[in-house]
């Protein structure tokens, strides 16, 4: 295996163009969908069945493992692969975008961002240097510059300061990261729904000469067609051989749009979180189990698919355990919609290699608008 750290792209339809993300703790084909395993587990399944599914990385948090159980115990511990038993590569986002969601009393300053945790309301401060020390004890592959992500609608001027500290911080993040082989350090494009920051963003972020950029400050309250029309302004700007990574996204419609804008990685909690929820994603659609519609169902999900969990079980049961609130039924179904995702992933690549994204893309909105099976 490779020491470095590497991108090729292999093949391209339009703007769309899969590939591969090479590192040392593995090889990672784009695009890509990274599970979302925030406390060092992907929430309900086993890291053996994410392997199996087709996830070549996943995505930690700096936040919550900083928090619990410490970022300097997990070092302790071997590193966070070690410790969570995934020997494949990870990505950790750097905590701002969490502290902001999660933390009580947070104050945002030049130097940082003083937080009290969701969990203790213990104080903490982080710097982005101190983001990267932490990701660097997790001993993250690639780890995310530390930013400020404003929520939308909002204020020109507010986006704006939050997009020109997050500069500042990605600078800040790129010395204290240094020169790591193996390893990258991803920037993040903000600027919220304004053409213009978002271009100030992504060109001063593409003359960092950084390995990744990340498109952060989406999918937080605007409509899809915003979400599409930063992408269009930001991707172009971005160099063509480094990875692209929209952050927290998203529904598979977003996804398979945002790959025909260019994007390579996404990470969402939606399959892992909807699953645990009651609602199955398939290929026609999303299913609630929980409706009583299902109480005496014996079709399973999808007897087409070759997941256990969409092929094997009936609505029937599915509806059984959402309801008693059984630990087995957010498994099931959180090991379906990962499945869902998986799939689509390996789709949308062989799609593009063949030159047929379009086609596919019409595939996948036309089952979806015919609904449920
Ligand atoms: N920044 C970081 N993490 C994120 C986001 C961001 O803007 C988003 C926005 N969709 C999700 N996760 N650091």
């Amino acid at each position: 295996m490779t020491k470095g750290f590497g991108f090729t792209v292999s093949s391209t339809d339009g703007k769309a163009r899969s590939g591969k993300i090479t590192m040392p703790r593995g090889e990672v084909r784009t695009p890509a969908f990274m599970p979302v395993g925030t406390g060092g587990t992907v929430k309900a399944m086993y890291m053996d069945q994410v392997r199996e599914l087709g996830a070549d990385i996943i995505l930690g948090n700096t936040y919550h493992l900083m928090l619990r159980p410490g970022a300097e115990r997990v070092a302790r511990l071997g590193g966070l692969h070690e410790f969570a038993r995934w020997p494949e590569p990870i990505l950790t986002d750097s905590g701002g975008f969490q502290v902001m969601s999660l933390a009580a009393l947070r104050k945002v300053t030049e130097e940082g961002v003083a937080f009290q945790s969701h969990v203790d309301g213990s104080r903490h401060d982080m710097s982005p240097e101190r983001s990267i020390e932490i990701q660097g004890l997790l001993d993250s592959d690639i780890q995310m510059q530390l930013d400020e992500c404003v929520r939308l609608p909002a204020e020109r001027d507010e986006i704006e300061r939050a997009m020109e500290l997050s500069l500042r911080w990605a600078e800040r993040c790129k010395t204290a990261f240094g020169d790591q082989p193996g390893k990258a350090m991803f920037g993040i494009v903000q600027g919220g729904d304004d053409v213009a920051l978002r271009e100030r963003s992504a060109s001063a972020l593409a003359a960092m000469d950084l390995k990744g950029y990340a498109v952060g400050g989406l999918a937080v309250g605007e409509p899809q067609d915003v979400m599409l029309a930063m992408l269009q302004a930001t991707c172009p700007l971005l160099p063509e051989d480094r990875p692209r990574y929209l952050m927290g996204v998203g529904t598979p419609d977003d996804i398979v749009r945002s790959v025909a804008e260019g994007i390579d990685m996404f990470d969402c909690v939606m399959p892992t979180r909807a699953g645990r929820h009651g609602l199955a994603y398939t290929r026609r659609g999303k299913v609630n189990l929980r409706n009583a519609r299902h109480a005496d169902d014996p079709r399973p999900l999808d007897e087409e698919s070759s997941c256990p969990a969409a092929r094997d079980y009936s609505r029937a049961y599915l509806h059984h355990l959402v309801r008693s609130n059984e630990t087995l039924g957010g498994m099931l179904l959180s090991w379906n919609n990962l499945h869902y995702y998986q799939q689509l992933m390996a789709g949308i690549r062989g799609a593009i290699g063949e030159a047929r994204y379009g086609d596919f893309t019409a595939e996948v909105q036309e089952q979806w608008a015919r609904g449920d099976i």
